[in-house]
């Protein structure tokens, strides 16, 4: 008898997993599926899964194709099961391509090739998964299609640029179906546009978020790319008389560690707040950080956050490979460094009469950040984990607030986005 197994987390059960499903038990006369246990997919990161265990266990048995079925509870416990089941064939999609080649040892491994389009079935009809839309100008390696697929009800159904063939490409290197060069047509497949932030241009970006919002689509864009203080008001105004989300693609505005890093400062951690360094390196292989616009964009985010940005004066001294910036704000002085043609030793620093805190390398993901007190010369270490680049957070939140049916509870809202792009632009000037 020839025994099959694959394994998955089968939530909101659409056609995709049924497809999987049927052709992973055509492959042998045996099939069990193990399906993720509620921590195991919190430990990998995977988020939002909305069925219990028990509804996706008995999911996956009503597909009718399948023997057994057992928990995946801990990372590398395939090759026990491979062991323990006597498995002659993993099966896994194409998602997956190379993971689990390491289970060739044990047994033969294979993947199939996703179900695309997937929001196109019945779970999507009942208003459970969320179809997403790219604007791209041209491919770029990015994590943005893995970190989507992380969060559950969620699917990156189209791609759109106005230069057909880079949309062409995008779609088949990411393996997503359909992609176009008509804005129009893209907006009615899909419920939110999101906005790579690329070299599209300022005017462009302007419009295509004022014409997804008057189709009633959300939006998720690097607010960054917006210019005007004028600009934002209006937009987020159109969003909210279309009842409809503008949502801040920052990462970092989503982190959890980022808000209690903030809250352990509002709390007095660090006595009466007198200054904040900012070192910053903005690389084009970086894209979290690829443009300099970009980078202050980050790190006034941090300013407003911990400080607010009440800006009395603003010098900045620009050479080829830096681009420094000395603010002073009513709550004390801010200098921000960018390296633009060099590497920084990227870090942040925000010192008050009584202690420090210090966050190093990516720090705009606080990972880690300590606080040291002065006078005992104590140092108090945080640390988080965090999956992924952070984007998976920014959608995780986002389909909270649109399954909860609300337009607003913004993390990152009209009046944040107004005083940075404020101080961007005084920068600027
Ligand atoms: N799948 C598919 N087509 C889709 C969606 C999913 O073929 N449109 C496949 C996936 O490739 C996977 C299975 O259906 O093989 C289950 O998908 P998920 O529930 O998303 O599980 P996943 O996170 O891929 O976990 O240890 C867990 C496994 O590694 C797979």
């Amino acid at each position: 008898m020839k025994k099959v197994i694959t394994y998955g987390t089968f939530d909101l059960f659409h056609q995709g997993h049924y497809n999987i499903l049927k052709r992973a038990k055509e492959l042998g006369d045996y099939l069990v599926v193990g399906v993720t246990s509620e921590k195991f997919d919190v430990d990998r990161g995977k988020l939002n899964i909305r069925d219990s265990l028990a509804t996706r266990m008995s999911n996956v048995i009503n597909s009718g194709f399948v023997d057994e079925v057992i928990v995946e509870e801990y990372q590398g416990q395939k090759v026990s099961d491979v062991q323990k089941h006597q498995i002659d064939v993993f099966v896994v999609g194409s998602d997956w391509i190379g993971k689990f080649d390491y289970l060739k040892e044990y047994c033969e491994v294979v993947y199939l090739e996703r179900t695309k389009n997937i929001s196109s079935t019945k779970v999507r009809n009942e208003g459970k998964i969320f179809r997403m839309g790219l604007v791209v100008d041209s491919f770029v390696e990015s994590q943005l299609i893995v970190e989507t697929k992380l969060v559950s009800g969620l699917t990156v159904e189209t791609i759109y640029s106005q230069n057909e063939q880079a949309a062409e490409i995008y779609a088949n290197k990411e393996e997503i179906e359909t992609y176009t060069a008509d804005y129009e047509e893209f907006l009615q497949s899909v419920d939110i546009v999101y906005i790579a932030d690329m070299k599209i241009e300022a005017e462009c970006v302007k419009t295509y978020i004022e014409e997804a919002i008057k189709n009633k689509k959300h939006v998720v864009c690097g607010m960054q790319l917006l210019r005007k203080e004028a600009e934002v008001e209006r937009l987020f105004e159109l969003a909210k008389s279309n009842e409809v989300l503008l949502w801040d693609a920052l990462p970092s505005g989503y982190l959890r560690a980022s808000e209690q890093m903030i809250w352990f400062i509002k709390g007095n951690a660090l006595g009466k707040l007198r200054g904040m360094n900012i070192s910053i390196t903005c690389e084009m292989d970086n894209l979290m950080i690829n443009t300099p616009r970009k980078a202050k964009y980050l790190a006034l985010y941090f300013v407003l956050k911990i400080f607010g940005l009440n800006i009395k004066s603003i010098s900045s001294h620009k050479t080829k490979d830096y681009e420094t910036y000395y603010l002073i704000t009513n709550e004390g002085s801010v200098y921000i460094q960018i390296g633009v043609g060099c590497k920084l030793d990227d870090r942040i620093e925000v010192v008050g009469s009584t202690g420090k805190l210090v966050m190093k390398e990516d720090w705009w993901n606080v990972r880690y950040y300590k606080i040291e007190e002065y006078a005992s010369k104590r140092i108090e270490r945080h640390s988080s984990s965090l999956d992924g680049n952070g984007e998976r957070y920014v959608f995780q939140l986002l389909l909270q607030r649109l399954l909860a049916g609300t337009i607003d509870g913004y993390r990152i809202g009209e009046e944040e986005v107004k005083s940075i792009i404020n101080a961007l632009n005084l920068m600027d000037n």
